[in-house]
C-alpha cells in the first residue's frame, strides 16, 4: 500500500518500473483472480457444537480429519475469530499441480456439454438433454433425463442428482457423468440397470454452478482457483441460499466476503432459482414426482441427511420419527456401500439454506448429500476412476429407493400403497 501522504512524483517514480514490467510481460492479462479464501487447519474443536462455533464465523469447513482437525476455507477476519475461540490455526499448503497434466482429465464445462450431447445422440431412446435455465452469466444449467420412453412424462418415480454446486468440488461432476455413463452404457446388458431405467425417471445435472466452475478451472494457478461460490458480484454460497429456514440459525454468513455468504435473500442467486423452479415443476397433479434427491459434494467422505439447521433428530410437522428413520436407514446403507460415514447434517455442524433442507423441508423429497473422498478439491486425475467407481453402487441403490423410500424401514404398505 502506498501511503497517501507521499508526494505524487515519488509515487509515480516508484510505480513506473512496475507498470512497465507488467505491460511487457503480461500485455493481455485479465483482471486479477477473485479473492478465494485460503485453506487452514484448525485443531481444538471436537464436538458438533464446537464445529458449529467455527462455522458461525463464516468459515467453510471443508473436511473433518479422522483426528478431529478441521480443514477450513476462510478469510482473515474469520481466522481471527476462530483463534479467539481458543483454537490453533495453521495455513494449509495450497494444492500442488499434479505431475500428470492437471486440468485436462477433468471435464471442462464445454466438455461436459459435449459429453451430454454425445450421450443423447448415442442413446436417444433412453437419454434426453434438458436445459432448465441459465446461470448469472448466462450459461445453460444442463442435464439429462434417463428413462425408457424418455420423451414421455410417464407415471414413474423420479430421482434427482445434482453436482458441482460448489465450483472447486471437481470430482463431483465426474461422478455425475459416470452415473450417466453407467445407466446408458449398462442398459443393454445389465438387468439391474435396465430395470432401473425402465421403471424410474432419473434427472442428472453434473454442473449446476457453471459460472463458478468455469472460473475455477480457467486458471493460471493450476489445478484450480479454490473457488466455491457462484459468480454474482457479491458471490453467493449456493448451498446456503435455498428457501427453507434461510439464514435462520447461524449456519451461514451475512458477510458477502465469506465463503458461506447466504446472499441478500433466499433464492437470490439465479442458479438457486433455476433449481427450485425445476423441482417445483415436478409437482404433477398435486404430487411431487421426485422421491429421492442427492446433492454431490466433496471431500469429507460423508453421507448426510436433513436437517442441518437444527440438532434435533425429528421436528414436529416437518420430520417425523418414521421419516427420520427412513433417512437414517437409507443413509447408513448408502454409506455401507461406499465406505463413507453416515450422519445427520447437523452432526457435522449447523448449516442453513442448504439444498437438502429445502428438498425435504419444503418438498418432502427424501434427501441426501454426499461428501465424496479424494483428500482435497483436486485429486490427481489418475485417481478419478477409482474414486468414482467407489460410489457407483450407492448411487444405484439410492435410485432404487425412489419407488418407496419407506421400504427401508419395512413400512411400504403403510406409506406407499395406492
Ligand atoms: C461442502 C461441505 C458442505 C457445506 C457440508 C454440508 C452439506 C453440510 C449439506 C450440511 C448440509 O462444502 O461440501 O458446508 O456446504
Ligand atoms: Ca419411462
Ligand atoms: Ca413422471
Ligand atoms: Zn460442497
Amino acid at each position: 500500500m502506498v501511503k497517501p501522504s507521499r508526494p505524487l512524483g515519488v509515487v509515480l517514480a516508484l510505480l513506473l518500473p512496475v507498470l512497465l514490467a507488467l505491460t511487457v510481460t503480461a500485455p493481455a492479462r485479465a483482471a486479477a483472480p477473485g479473492t478465494a479464501a485460503k485453506q487452514y487447519l484448525v485443531s481444538g474443536p471436537a464436538t458438533a457444537g464446537q464445529r458449529t462455533a467455527v462455522a458461525r464465523t463464516g468459515a467453510a469447513i471443508d473436511a473433518v480429519r479422522p483426528d478431529g482437525t478441521l480443514e477450513v476455507s476462510a478469510i482473515p477476519s474469520e481466522i481471527a475469530a476462530i483463534r479467539k475461540l481458543g483454537h490453533t490455526v495453521t495455513v494449509l499448503a495450497a494444492p500442488k499441480p499434479s505431475a500428470t497434466a492437471a486440468a485436462t482429465s477433468y471435464h471442462t464445462f464445454a466438455e461436459m456439454q459435449a459429453s451430454l450431447n454425445a450421450t443423447v445422440a448415442a442413446y436417444p431412446q433412453i437419454a434426453r438433454k434438458v436445459v432448465i435455465g441459465q446461470s448469472y452469466q448466462g450459461r445453460d444449467i444442463v442435464g439429462v433425463k434417463i428413462s425408457d420412453n424418455v420423451a414421455t412424462d410417464e407415471n414413474e418415480p423420479e430421482a434427482l442428482y445434482i453436482a458441482n454446486i460448489h465450483a472447486r468440488e471437481r470430482l463431483t461432476a465426474e461422478t455425475a457423468l459416470d452415473l450417466i455413463a453407467t445407466l446408458t452404457q449398462g442398459y443393454a446388458g445389465n438387468t439391474r440397470i435396465r430395470d432401473l431405467v425402465n421403471t424410474r425417471e432419473i434427472w442428472i445435472f453434473p454442473m449446476v454452478n457453471p459460472d463458478g466452475q468455469v472460473y475455477d478451472m480457467t486458471s493460471d494457478t493450476q489445478p484450480g482457483r479454490m473457488w466455491r461460490k457462484n459468480r454474482q458480484p457479491a458471490a453467493v454460497d449456493l448451498n446456503r441460499n435455498f428457501p427453507y429456514r434461510w439464514g435462520c440459525c447461524g449456519g451461514s454468513s451475512g458477510n458477502s466476503g465469506s465463503e458461506t455468504y447466504r446472499g441478500p435473500s433466499a433464492e437470490s442467486a439465479p442458479e438457486t432459482r433455476v433449481l427450485t423452479n425445476f423441482v417445483r415443476s415436478r409437482v404433477v397433479g398435486g404430487r411431487q414426482q421426485i422421491k429421492v434427491f442427492l446433492d454431490i459434494h466433496s471431500y469429507g467422505n460423508l453421507v448426510l441427511w436433513p436437517f442441518g439447521y437444527t440438532y434435533s433428530d425429528t421436528v414436529p410437522g416437518a420430520l417425523s420419527a418414521d421419516e427420520e428413520a427412513t433417512h437414517r436407514t437409507i443413509g447408513r446403507q448408502l454409506a455401507a456401500s461406499n465406505g463413507f460415514t453416515p450422519q445427520q447434517a447437523s452432526d457435522l455442524y449447523i448449516t442453513d439454506g442448504t439444498t437438502d433442507d429445502w428438498t425435504w423441508g419444503d418438498q418432502r423429497i427424501f434427501s441426501f448429500t454426499f461428501e465424496l473422498g479424494g483428500g482435497g478439491f483436486y485429486p490427481a486425475p489418475s485417481r478419478i476412476d477409482a474414486l468414482v467407481a467407489g460410489v457407483r453402487d450407492s448411487l444405484l441403490r439410492m435410485t432404487e429407493y425412489a419407488d418407496c423410500p419407506y421400504r427401508a424401514i419395512g413400512k411400504q404398505a403403510q406409506y406407499c400403497s395406492a
